[in-house]
């Protein structure tokens, strides 16, 4: 076990939804192997009551970001399809906070920091950050896909926003369009201050 100081640390787990593994339809390769430090990482962070947060990508079905409108992306994490739901085997603890983007046909959203908290039924107006703030938290510990996409807007975010951010390299996988986006970005997100740690998987 990891022993550092997480009295002031939250837990946020980007985008691991089927659509961005393999078999979905914007899969990141190997996407799911990050699935044993992933559910480490939620069920460390659950064991110490530290908060977790989930992202999600939850698009309508004419989203700005599809090609059929002109964007980047085939369609990918449609509202009420299997390929936003999460990676079938991930676990989740009951008082783990959901964050929503991408859900408004004319905007996209990379960073989860564009999010809004999903409760009951319903996409609120709390943002991330406020999020954050509200439960003390001054740094986060940040794993999921796409590293080279939202992994990095995310994990940008946080340090603009002044969060002590890290993000678990072993815990990220890339879409890679171009081979070396994924290093890349880890440089990209070295170079603005974030710290990038290996986590010691215990049985993966
Ligand atoms: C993502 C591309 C499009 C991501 C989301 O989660 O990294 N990538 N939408
Ligand atoms: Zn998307």
């Amino acid at each position: 076990m990891p022993d550092f100081d997480l009295s002031q640390a939250a837990l946020i787990i980007v985008d691991f939804q089927n659509d961005f593994c393999p078999g979905g339809s914007l899969a990141v390769p190997q996407g799911d192997q990050i699935y044993p430090v992933v559910q480490e990482l939620v069920d460390f962070f659950a064991s110490h009551d530290r908060p977790i947060v989930f992202t999600r990508d939850y698009h309508p079905v004419n989203h700005i970001s599809f090609v059929k409108r002109g964007g980047p992306w085939p369609a990918h994490c449609v509202q009420g399809t299997s390929g936003f739901e999460f990676f079938p085997q991930l676990r989740i603890p009951k008082t783990a906070a959901h964050f929503f983007k991408g859900y408004l046909e004319n905007v996209d959203a990379y960073s989860g920091f564009e999010g809004r908290l999903a409760a009951e039924g319903t996409i609120t107006e709390l943002t991330l950050e406020s999020w954050l703030l509200s439960h003390d938290v001054q740094q986060v510990y940040i794993a999921g896909l796409a590293a080279d996409y939202c992994v990095k807007a995310t994990a940008l975010d946080a340090t603009l926003a002044g969060f002590g951010t890290t993000v678990i390299t072993n815990g990220i996988k890339g879409v890679n369009v171009l081979p070396l986006d994924s290093d890349k970005a880890l440089n990209a997100m070295k170079k603005h201050g974030v710290n990038l740690m290996e986590w010691p998987v215990q049985h993966g």
